[in-house]
Parts: structure tokens; sequence; C-alpha cells
């Protein structure tokens, strides 16, 4: 899964119709360099982001969604408000990937039962304003299992099949390095299918001291441990370089 966040700081700024443009060239460009499904995100949900009104979040991702979705390319929405989620699945999306497990907007739920969607439930503790304030758990592995079993239950009991629901411990969500180290440990134990998030995030900069413009090893490394653990998804912000790490890994893998 490939990271295509549309915000006004992530594109040209010569205005909407150019920032569409923009995004919808790099989704292809990453679609081509082998990513299985393009995530796109009008809200930046990193600790400390402030929230997106719904207006603003709908016109800078739907004609990406359009764009992309027209020329062949799957596309995942990424959002918390169901709206956004019930536009873009109707401009073309087929997954989506809700950092609340749809718990932020009380309609996501019957949203996306009304669709064929694949969701991505993610754990987090707080909201991304304040999560990373301090980040308290007693048995961190156990607590992200009965979230995600809660948010499974819940789907399924909407009327959405387990099939198509996949888990995601949400590293970087309201968690200290060792919260994140004890998941990545335990991945197994969180439950099928499984997708991790790890890329350039902020564990690889405290392990290592690398900014983060300079995390590509450490996010191969851990591309590589979810592999070597199980995840069915891997979501990356370097596909040519996450793709080639994870055929030669897969070519040798034992099994
Ligand atoms: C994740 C995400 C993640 C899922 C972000 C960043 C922060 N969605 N959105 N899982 N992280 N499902 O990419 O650094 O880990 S935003």
């Amino acid at each position: 899964m490939a990271i295509l966040n549309v915000t006004p700081d992530s594109f040209s700024d010569g205005g909407r119709h150019a920032r569409a443009a923009d995004a919808i060239d790099a989704g292809l460009r990453m679609f081509e360099a082998g990513a299985a499904i393009l995530d796109v995100g009008g809200e930046s949900t990193r600790p400390g982001a402030a929230p997106v009104p719904l207006d603003e979040e709908l016109r800078r991702v739907i004609p990406v969604v359009e764009g992309l979705a027209r020329r062949g390319v799957p596309v995942s929405i990424d959002t918390r408000k169901a709206r956004v989620m019930a536009d873009a699945l109707a401009a073309g999306a087929t997954m989506v990937n809700d950092v609340s497990a749809l718990t932020h907007d009380p309609e996501s739920l019957e949203t996306v039962a009304a669709s064929a969607a694949t969701i991505v439930l993610m754990h987090m503790q707080g909201t991304p304003e304040t999560m990373q304030q301090a980040p308290t758990y007693a048995d961190v592995v156990a607590e992200v299992r009965a979230f995600l079993d809660a948010r499974v239950a819940a789907c399924v009991a909407a009327g959405i099949p387990e099939s198509r629901l996949v888990r995601d411990p949400g590293i970087g969500f309201g968690k200290t390095l060792d919260h994140n180290l004890a998941l990545l440990r335990n991945l197994p134990a969180l439950g099928r299918p499984l997708l991790l998030g790890a890329s350039r995030k902020a564990l690889i900069g405290r392990l290592t001291g690398a900014d983060v413009h300079a995390r590509l090893p450490g996010s191969l490394a851990l591309a590589l441990h979810a592999a070597r653990m199980g995840c069915a998804w891997v979501r990356v912000h370097d596909v040519a370089e996450t793709a080639q790490a994870l055929k030669v890994w897969a070519a040798c893998a034992p099994g």
C-alpha cells in the first residue's frame, strides 16, 4: 500500500487542479513501481495535526480518487469521515483506511457496510492531537488485540464479512517506543490479516537517530520484519525500494 498524501504542503501550490494532477501523476508512478493499492488521504493524522473540515477534505481527495480509479489504479481512501468514505467509494475506491477503526464518525459503520470495500481497522489510543502526551497500557499487546477484536465484532454485527476486515496495530498512534516494539515483536498475536504502517516513523529515529528524511533503511527493515511476521500489507512511502526488498526477501524466505 503506497501512501499518497493530498495536503497543500505535499504538492505544487499552483492551485487545486494542478495539485490533483500532480497527485495523480505521483500515484501512477507508485502504482508502476509495484504498489498494489494507493492510500489517498487529505487529512494528516500525524501527532499534533489539526483536523481538516469536511468540504476541504472532499475537495482534496475526490478528484484524485476519481482520476486514479479511472486509470484502473486500485485506491484506498484514508479518512475518518463517513461522507468522505461514501464519496470516495462512489468515485471508485475499493478500500477504506480509518485510523479510528470506524469510531470517529457514527455513520462510518453503516456507510462501509453498504459497500463491498475492504476496511482497515487501526488501533489508536487517544486522538491525533493528544495521543503522544502520555500513552499508558497495562499490557499493550493484549489491549490492542482486545480493541481490534471488538472492532471486528462491531463490523461483523453490522453485516461486514470478516474476510473484508484488516487489522492494524497503529504504530506510533498513542504509543511509546517500548509499546511499539512490544507490538512489533508480537504481531502474530494480534490476529489476521494484518497491515503494518511503520514507514519513516519516529520509532526509527528513536532507535537510530536518523531524521525523517533518512529513514529508508529502517523502513525497509520494518517492511521485511512485517513480511516475516505474516503481515498481508505494508503501508509505505518508498514503493520501488520496498517492492525490491520484498521481492528478494520472498525469493529466499523459507516456506
Ligand atoms: C498509519 C495510517 C498506519 C494505517 C498513518 C504516517 C502517519 N493508517 N496512517 N496505519 N499511519 N492504517 O504515515 O507516518 O500505521 S499517518
